[in-house]
């Protein structure tokens, strides 16, 4: 049987391909692997019975095989493990591959999601304005780091892993900022992930469900 991955049945990313559940269909196309998807209308995300699915009342979660999990970084974890895919046999190489994961979505992704708290959720108090260049510098620092790094690489740790692909997906969600382009070699990274057939394949499936 298919996974099933619960999804907003109409993105607020607009089919951008910017909400969580990108993550999880992107891992299980790398792995072509096909799935089916469970829509949900934001009301339906606090009920009781998508709850029971995902305990914060969010998307994505993810059904296979008698599991229910939830977290997408979890999820495509999980993925990877099962289908022997998108992460290196060597221990210590999959050891590398799974902190950039961690370092996707708790080292990176926290200043971006505080960029997007303030603008989106306190873009009409007074003090945001005064934020945003503190916040905007913070962002600016991770992604300098995050380029040194990447110089001179394709990707992270020798070939793409579920390290590059949580990591683009968060740098993904910068996409109009502006300050992906300040570091070329970033711009170029997400833009190579983005190329990848799976990214692709994954994105038009997302889109797909934008009824605008
Ligand atoms: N840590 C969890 C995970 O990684 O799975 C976080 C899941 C999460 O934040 N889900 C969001 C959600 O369900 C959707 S993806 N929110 C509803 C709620 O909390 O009630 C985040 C997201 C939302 C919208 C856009 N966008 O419009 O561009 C982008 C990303």
């Amino acid at each position: 049987m298919n996974p099933t991955i619960a999804v907003f049945a109409n993105s607020p990313d607009r089919g951008r391909g910017l909400a969580r559940d990108m993550a999880v269909r992107w891992a299980l196309a790398e792995c072509g692997r096909d799935y089916d998807v469970r829509q949900l209308a934001f009301a339906e995300l606090k009920l009781p019975d998508h709850k029971a699915r995902q305990p914060f009342g969010q998307i994505p979660a993810y059904e296979a095989d008698g599991l229910t999990l939830f977290e997408s970084g979890a999820i495509v974890l999980h993925i990877a493990e099962s289908h022997g895919a998108l992460l290196p046999a060597d221990a210590a190489a999959r050891a590398r591959a799974i902190a950039w994961m961690f370092a996707a979505v708790s080292t990176v992704e926290p200043v971006i999601l505080e960029r997007e708290s303030a603008r989106l959720l306190e873009g009409d108090r007074p003090w945001t304005a005064q934020r945003l260049p503190g916040i905007d510098a913070r962002i600016q620092d991770r992604l300098a780091d995050l380029a040194g790094w990447l110089s001179g690489r394709d990707w992270l740790e020798g070939d793409f892993t579920a390290g590059d692909l949580m990591m683009i997906c968060v740098l993904r969600r910068l996409a109009g900022s502006g300050l992906l382009a300040t570091q070329p070699v970033i711009s170029e990274y997400v833009a190579r992930g983005e190329a990848r057939p799976g990214f692709i394949t994954a994105f038009a499936a997302q889109r797909a469900l934008f009824v605008g």
